[in-house]
């Protein structure tokens, strides 16, 4: 019976491993990746994975083994301890180095994606964004600045939901909130940034396919959060300068054309 227990406790780390394993072919498993950093990002994601993994793995036998081991003599008395000196030291020296591991693995990805200093500096950049994303209760808007290249000011184009930038470009955008923390997150672009009210954060991502992508927000902001769903929809430049032009046409027309 012992040995039954044992076994069918075993059972949760075989079919974790084992759903893990085939998750891509359930399509259970991340999206494709569009962006440059993205490859960066999912290396980080599987070697925490792989941490995890063993962790997981290496506890769930142990339990079973001393399930099987210790279940027999009912007239065994458990052993208390206190204060095993060398046994906390290990189990504190283990989480500390794995850390440490993360800390160092991680330090280029960051520096590369959120550093203010690595950020492009070709056509768009920190001082010449492409567009403010504006995020707010529950909804996504891109304003573009118009001809005078600058947001804030009368020729602003703004594009409610959906977020149309050039692709195989360095893009460059504005993030900002108008009541509460929201997070632009693409999914695809393996790109998560928090909307602070009160702050404009710089983000910049470079995406590599054309198409269109949920932008999801990724922090409960309220009872509509479920529902605040946008597009980053990426597209050739001559599509994006025909948007643009497009936009304009739209914003600033009187809506005659439609009426006549
Ligand atoms: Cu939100």
């Amino acid at each position: 019976m012992r040995l039954l227990y044992a076994l069918l406790l075993l059972l949760v780390p075989v079919l974790g491993v084992y759903t893990f394993v085939t998750a891509d072919q359930h399509g259970w498993w991340f999206p494709d990746n569009v962006s440059t950093y993205g490859p960066s990002i999912d290396r980080l994601f599987y070697l925490i994975q792989a941490m995890v993994a063993i962790t997981f793995i290496g506890t769930e036998v142990l339990l079973a083994w001393f399930m099987y081991k210790y279940s027999k003599r009912r007239d065994d008395r458990g052993v208390f301890s206190h204060g095993n000196h060398k046994l906390e030291m290990v189990w504190t020296a283990i989480p500390a180095v794995l850390l440490l591991v993360i800390a160092f693995a991680q330090m280029g990805t960051w520096a590369e994606i959120k550093f203010q200093k690595g950020f492009p500096d070709g056509e768009f950049s920190m001082d010449r964004p492409i567009a403010e994303v504006v995020a707010s209760q529950f909804d996504w808007r891109a304003i573009y600045p118009g001809e005078d290249g600058v947001i804030g000011t009368m020729d602003d184009l703004e594009n409610p939901f959906e977020f149309v930038v050039p692709v195989d470009e360095d893009v460059v955008f504005n993030l900002r909130s108008r009541d509460v923390i929201h997070a632009f997150f693409v999914p695809q672009f393996r790109l998560k940034q928090d909307a602070l009210p009160g702050h404009t954060i710089p983000v910049w991502f470079n995406a590599t396919e054309e198409g269109v992508y949920d932008l999801i927000c990724a922090e409960l902001c309220g009872w509509g959060h479920y529902k605040m769903a946008g597009r980053v929809r990426v597209v050739s430049r001559p599509e994006y300068d025909q948007f643009l032009a497009d936009l304009d046409q739209e914003w600033f027309s009187n809506g005659m054309e439609e009426v006549q």
